[in-house]
């Protein structure tokens, strides 16, 4: 395992807990939590990182009353990028997001107020996502005069499907509330705080074990990438790994000897 130095970290505010649950806050509530080039690089690294380091869950939270307002828009704007410069700002996004979503350790967002343009983005990488009610998901690009280079072409369809996906960015349209969990902007929303909920939640999936959330969180989207036929090898592949591995026994035991929890409907 490798070490993560948390002092090295000025955007993101690093926070382990006892039991291996990391909380990351963006943290610059001043801009909204918007993202410049070095709140990405951080992103990069403690992503590359994390599955490394022994880290069992993420969540993923933005300081004040705003998840994230997307692309820091001041530094693009005077930093007047050329074409071939803004690529790759956006190469390191989908660094950045890649390593969240296909690095094997759940992350868990806590929303709250404005999840818009690449905040949306950031958090479709999330691998589950909770909202408060003061939520709300757009992508502003579109007025902008922007388009999204952050991954929302491929995760913000994923989620909500490629019309309604055109229809956010072309008109400027907002979701919130109930009907943003009902189309699957989010999993969960709660009456309190997002963040509280998401612990509960990345404390819960610290209890597998690693291995399996490493399948759960890597595997399924690589699998998402494939073929049918290669999906169902890789699958076969992946379970072989898993379901074999030697930390598993003891799990398998207590369902065996009538230990273990049985799954039952919820009361
Ligand atoms: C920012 C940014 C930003 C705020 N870049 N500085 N994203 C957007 O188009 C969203 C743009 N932001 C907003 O619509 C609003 O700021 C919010 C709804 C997020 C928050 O509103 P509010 O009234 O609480 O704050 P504010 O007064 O608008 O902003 C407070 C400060 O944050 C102010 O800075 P100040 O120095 O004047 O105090 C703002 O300039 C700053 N701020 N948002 C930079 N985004 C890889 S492609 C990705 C494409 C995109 O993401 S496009 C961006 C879409």
């Amino acid at each position: 395992t490798v070490e993560i130095d948390i002092s090295r970290y000025s955007r993101l505010a690093l926070d382990p807990q006892e039991d291996g649950v990391w909380v990351v806050t963006l943290n610059r509530p001043e801009k909204r939590n918007a993202l410049d080039l070095v709140t990405v690089e951080e992103m990069v690294d403690f992503f590359s990182t994390a599955p490394r380091a022994g880290v069992k869950a993420v969540v993923l939270a933005g300081a004040g009353d705003h998840f994230c307002a997307g692309l820091d828009l001041i530094e693009h704007h005077d930093a007047d990028r050329s074409p071939a410069d803004f690529m790759h700002v956006c190469l390191r996004w989908h660094e950045a997001f890649n390593k969240m979503e296909y690095g094997g350790v759940p992350v868990i967002a806590a929303l709250q107020g404005a999840v818009v343009g690449g905040g949306l983005e950031l958090a479709s990488a999330a691998h589950v996502r909770v909202m408060d009610q003061s939520a709300y998901f757009a992508l502003p690009e579109g007025q902008r005069g922007l388009f999204t280079g952050g991954g929302a072409t491929i995760r913000v369809a994923d989620l909500i499907g490629k019309a309604r996906m055109i229809d956010m960015i072309l008109m400027g349209r907002v979701y919130q509330g109930q009907e943003a969990v009902d189309l699957g902007l989010a999993q969960y929303i709660v009456e309190g705080s997002s963040l509280d909920k998401a612990m509960e939640l990345a404390r819960r999936a610290a209890q597998n074990l690693p291995l399996t959330n490493f399948a759960i969180c890597s595997a399924i989207s690589h699998v998402q990438n494939m073929s049918a036929l290669d999906a169902a090898y890789a699958e076969s592949v992946v379970a072989g790994i898993v379901n074999t591995q030697p930390e598993a026994r003891a799990r398998l035991a207590a369902f065996a000897d009538k230990s273990a929890a049985r799954v039952r409907p919820n009361s």
